[in-house]
């Protein structure tokens, strides 16, 4: 049984861009695992601790026949892949894949909880998603063009490749 997954990516250390596009194609090599759909890049100020470069983010649709938190295990060996070393909490990093929806679950686990507990809040999640699946709802039923309404763009732009 194959399930719809996005993955919200971000990246602001040793070339973003590179980093979000090479990870795309590693997202499309994860086992019984697809990439159907993948937004544009974009860039946005960094929410958090200031003093951070620019982000790139993107958010994937991934169809994929692992269970949850067996793709939780394949999205932190990409990030390992990446030199992901974890010094601050919210501090800058090479790659950071998000699972942010896996099928409609709710999921709350101590490595895992789905949907990504903040991005109802996060236009650079929030905008993504909208250009690949406009009409989704959450689990809870909100539906994303609700949310959209409460976020207001900010510093998020296309990257212009
Ligand atoms: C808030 C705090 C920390 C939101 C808040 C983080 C990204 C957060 C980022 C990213 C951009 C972080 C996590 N309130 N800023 N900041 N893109 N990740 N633009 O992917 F997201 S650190
Ligand atoms: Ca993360
Ligand atoms: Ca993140």
């Amino acid at each position: 049984m194959s399930v719809h997954a996005y993955i919200g990516l971000g990246s602001n250390l040793g070339n973003p861009i590179q980093q979000v596009g090479d990870a795309l194609i590693e997202l499309n090599q994860i086992p019984l695992t697809r990439l159907l759909q993948q937004s544009q890049l974009y860039r946005s100020d960094p929410v958090g601790p200031p003093g951070q470069p620019d982000y790139v983010n993107a958010v994937a649709l991934l169809e994929t026949a692992l269970e949850a938190l067996e793709l939780l295990d394949a999205l932190q060996q990409i990030e390992n892949a990446h030199q992901r070393r974890r010094i601050q909490h919210w501090g800058p990093r090479t790659l950071d894949l998000d699972l942010l929806l896996y099928a409609d679950q709710q999921i709350d686990h101590e490595r895992l909880q789905v949907p990504h507990p903040h991005m109802s809040e996060r236009e650079f999640v929030l905008y993504p998603l909208a250009e690949i699946t406009p009409e989704i709802k959450l689990p809870d039923g909100t539906a994303l063009q609700q949310l959209l309404t409460k976020c207001p763009l900010g510093t998020l732009a296309p990257v212009a490749l």
